[in-house]
């Protein structure tokens, strides 16, 4: 344990006897929760924090109420100790609409942003790359303000762990990683999993203090925390702090396990309960009496007493909280029309759309690999970095996950992330980011936050990069609630769609094919101009057939137009230009008049995107349709490298034509 900061050091009775009030709130709340959980009244599932109250008190007894902290599914004792109200913490365990989160959340992400709370956690170690986040914002925004992730000795085993660690240490952010070792990870010895004898051992590897200390000594852990965070606050990065303690209860109140602990290891840590110890402290030091002790005791169950009827009597939420938490509304935006003389490339469209907002919203920033010295492989950035310097522009490790998280967490934290996805194959490494955290970040938290963030990248095939760097993934995204999903066409859909997106409350899934970058140039107004999202484009009339054909398809579309013009078929070409949200009425108005759809686009058939489309057609418009809705997209394949058979996935020109002309 630190000996610097040992328990003989005297911190005031006035900060003891907070540490004390905190300890004993937590410790009501746990206990009520349990009993609460077996009369059903709270359901799911929740981790009690019993036993570990003296890191969240001494961790958030050094903090201002504007520093930030993420937790975890352990996080009803962070939120108590950040100034978190008990009674909407019950309601919200109680799936109550008065609660935190509006019932949407429950135990596992209790959160506040007006508390500066970014939420508990129910994936194991997310906490991280999202306190990273936070602390870049904090840097971004020029306040001294700090970030605490909070996370077990399990999730010390996740790659964000060691991404973010990283992370904080080459950016030198403001975060204080507080890695609650309570020895087991749900019913496994840290021990057993864990190559290091003392999680904080792995500072070393990146240069930061590490520190163990003893977790079950709020005095000890704020001193220690005090210290990080005066680190934190003069700029010079990161601290990792092991608080070694043991929960004295299961890993939650659903889990019906064998305890795999040890009796005697048990009950020596019982021996060291937390608040006991800090009762003996304020008895000789911090100038409590028998009756002070009572008082709180009476003051702690009132307060519990009062949360609990007022979780009781709180109504439950109706069906338009959960409907209206999905998405913020997406803004209006007039658009200018394509007429100008002035012809830009797609990746020079969308280098003016970033560069037109960083001028005018100081909030957006960009980062990703290889994204500031060379302005991206893809160029979409060039120059950036010289026009806004290296803090706007940022380039990343190789950590898909941490930079995404990083992302989400700036977003949260007031910034307008713009992150590159350096070949859209990648995004595999941070699924989790994107659809476990930006896309439910608002609605778990009661639909009151936003996350501002733009993930950004080329997809698709096309210039013979195989399986792994060709995929067209856009229906992945089109299946998560919360997500926005962008595909432009064109080099003047590319700007105002990316501007649309900055500006966009929500995450949003931006997706560039690398065929369109190396397209011709298109009309680009050079007025800073948005495009409202969820508006189709008719990129031709025609009133034959509707082809609805989405990103590099559509320029094959229209060509297989132009040729089957001449036999005099009249082809409309749609395209969605957003996936979701998807402008459904343009599809069914095109479908009604011309009684004929095909849908196109690079990705697999087999649930594909095409397949919503059809689906909604046929279920909004089936009375219209005069033959069977026909779907053209890639077989069942991943991206060969031959060149030949390459040309047999990406559906081509005279395919399109055939296609139509099966359909009349
Ligand atoms: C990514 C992920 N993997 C697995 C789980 C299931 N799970 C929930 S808690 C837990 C153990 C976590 O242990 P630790 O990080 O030490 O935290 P503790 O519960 O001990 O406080 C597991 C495996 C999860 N929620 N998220
Ligand atoms: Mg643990």
């Amino acid at each position: 344990m630190n000996e610097s900061a040992s328990s003989n050091i005297t911190v005031g009775a006035e900060t003891l006897q907070q540490l004390y009030v905190t300890m004993r709130r937590i410790r009501a709340f746990e206990e009520k929760t349990a009993d609460l959980f077996q009369e059903g009244v709270v359901k799911g599932t929740a981790h009690s924090y019993k036993g570990e109250e003296a890191i969240a008190a001494g961790v958030c007894a050094a903090l201002r109420d504007e520093d930030i902290i993420a937790s975890y599914h352990r996080g009803h004792g962070h939120c108590i100790a950040k100034g978190a109200r008990i009674d909407r913490m019950m309601a919200e365990l109680m799936g109550r609409q008065t609660g935190y989160c509006q019932g949407l959340g429950g135990s596992m992400h209790i959160a506040d942003m007006e508390l500066n709370i970014m939420g508990a956690n129910g994936i194991v170690g997310a906490a991280m790359p999202l306190a990273t986040g936070a602390g870049l914002a904090a840097k971004l925004q020029g306040t001294d303000k700090v970030a605490v992730a909070f996370f077990g000795d399990g999730a010390s085993n996740q790659g964000v762990f060691h991404e973010s660690l990283n992370l904080a240490a080459v950016w030198k952010l403001p975060v204080i990683f507080v890695c609650e070792n309570n020895q087991y990870a749900l019913s496994t010895s840290y021990r057993n999993t864990t190559a290091v004898s003392q999680v904080s051992n792995r500072a070393a590897s990146y240069e930061i203090p590490g520190i163990t200390v003893d977790g079950n000594d709020g005095v000890e852990v704020y001193l220690v925390l005090r210290e990080a965070v005066d680190r934190a606050r003069s700029g010079e990065g990161p601290t990792l702090i092991e608080a070694m303690t043991y929960r004295h209860g299961q890993h939650s109140l659903r889990v019906n396990l064998r305890d795999p602990r040890p009796e005697d290891e048990l009950e020596s840590w019982l021996k060291r309960d937390p608040i006991e110890r800090m009762e003996q402290r304020l008895a000789s030091e911090g100038g409590f009496s028998a009756e002070t002790f009572d008082e709180t005791t009476q003051a702690v169950e009132a307060e519990l007493e009062t949360a609990v009827t007022y979780g009781r009597e709180s109504p439950e939420p109706p069906l338009n909280v959960m409907l209206e938490a999905v998405y913020a509304p997406h803004a209006a935006h007039a658009e200018p029309g394509p007429e100008t003389e002035r012809m830009l490339s797609y990746s020079e469209a969308l280098n003016e759309a970033l560069d037109q907002e960083m001028l005018r919203d100081d909030r957006v920033f960009l980062m990703g690999e290889d994204v500031g010295a060379t302005g991206g492989i893809f160029g979409v950035s060039k120059n950036l970095m010289e026009r806004y310097g290296p803090e706007r522009v940022r380039d990343t490790p190789i950590s898909e996950a941490t930079f995404v998280g990083c992302g989400v967490g700036a977003a949260i934290a007031g910034m307008r992330p713009v992150v590159e996805i350096q070949i859209f194959d990648f995004v595999a490494l941070t699924m989790d980011m994107l659809v476990n955290q930006a896309a439910k970040f608002r609605f778990m938290l009661g639909g009151k936050p936003s996350v501002p963030l733009v993930v950004r990248g080329p997809q698709g095939g096309g210039i013979r990069l195989a399986a792994q760097h060709s995929q067209s993934l856009e229906a992945w995204f089109t299946h998560v609630p919360g997500l926005v999903v962008a595909a432009p066409s064109t080099p003047y859909d590319a700007k105002g769609l990316l501007v649309a997106a900055i500006r966009d409350e929500n995450p949003v899934v931006f997706l560039e094919q690398k065929l369109l970058y190396l397209g011709g140039n298109g009309p680009v107004p050079e007025e800073l101009y948005a495009i409202p999202l969820g508006k189709a484009d008719i990129k031709r009339a025609g009133t034959d057939v509707t082809v609805v054909a989405t990103s590099a398809m559509v320029p094959r579309a229209l060509s297989a137009a132009t040729v089957l013009e001449r036999d005099g078929i009249s082809v409309e070409v749609i395209d969605p230009r957003t996936l979701q949200p998807l402008d459904e009425e343009t599809i069914l108005a095109s479908v009604r008049k011309t009684n004929r759809l095909l849908i196109v686009h690079e990705a697999w058939v087999r649930g594909g995107f095409g397949a919503e489309v059809a689906a909604m057609v046929v279920d909004k418009a089936f009375d219209y349709l005069d033959a069977p809705v026909a779907r053209l997209g890639a077989p069942h394949t991943p991206m060969p490298y031959n060149d030949r058979l390459e040309l047999e996935v990406i559906p081509s020109q005279e395919r399109i034509v055939d296609a139509i002309r099966a359909l009349l």
